[in-house]
């Protein structure tokens, strides 16, 4: 049994270490087009480079067991009874459980604090946004300027949004890709949420700036979304003029 657990254990080392270099070598991420993008994406990455050893463990566990103690085709009834090891479980507990609450801390509690760092500060923009089935409306306070299906931010600047779903309406979710920001759209309630775009760019450019909706809340739901666009402030002055009623 100890061969095959050195065997195993070389397998498992094998693919973790491949898993880990694409992991890190590879940037698989879309756009990132705000500060909290850079964010999320830390956190997400340290995620998956902690959770991948933990994942092959598993698949070697399964696909040495199915190909090493597999039976004869013609064998009959079952095979030996397997007892199960208490240190075995004592120390997948203690290794998984101890993985999980270090992960609550970190990147889980202190990726929040930074994402929600810039919530008392002053917004240059703000934006209150109305889902509804299956459009979003949104309103630039204090400009005079509403849109709908079209969210236009100037680049390098705090925006704040004010987020609400249309009184006898449905939960939607507000999920804007290349920000990676996502919060829930509730009838009867506001919630807020920041971004600082510093990425020029536009939907017709990369569909990951749109909001999205994300909460499956109707027929079109896979459609309800908004064309984003980050501009320069001089545009963003130019755009409000000419939409202020
Ligand atoms: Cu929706």
């Amino acid at each position: 049994l100890s061969k095959d657990l050195l065997w195993a254990g070389i397998v498992w080392i094998v693919l973790s270490a491949i898993g880990e270099l694409l992991l890190i070598r590879w940037d698989f991420f879309p756009v990132r087009a705000s500060e909290e993008a850079g964010v999320v994406d830390d956190a997400f990455l340290l995620l998956a480079v902690l959770g991948l050893p933990v994942f092959t463990f598993v698949v070697t566990a399964i696909g040495y067991s199915l190909f090493r103690f597999r039976s004869t085709s013609d064998a009959q009834g079952d095979g030996p009874p397997v007892r199960t090891s208490r240190r075995g479980v004592a120390l997948w507990l203690a290794v998984t459980g101890a993985l999980c609450l270090a992960v609550i801390v970190h990147p889980g509690y202190t990726g929040l604090r930074e994402l929600r760092a810039s919530a008392g500060d002053e917004p240059d923009v703000v934006v209150n946004v109305t889902a509804q089935q299956w459009v979003w409306v949104f309103e630039y306070q204090g400009r005079a300027v509403t849109t709908i299906n079209e969210l236009v931010l100037p680049v390098d600047s705090l925006v704040r949004f004010n987020i609400t779903s249309r009184d006898e309406d449905v939960v939607h979710s507000f999920w804007v890709p290349a920000f990676r920001i996502k919060v829930d759209a509730v009838p009867g309630l506001v919630t807020h949420i920041d971004a600082h775009p510093n990425r020029i760019g536009s939907f017709d450019e990369d569909v990951n700036y749109r909001v999205q909706c994300a909460e499956l809340c109707g027929l079109k739901h896979a459609i309800m979304f908004a064309r984003v666009r980050v501009v320069d402030d001089a545009e963003f002055q130019k755009w409000v003029l000419e939409r202020a009623r």
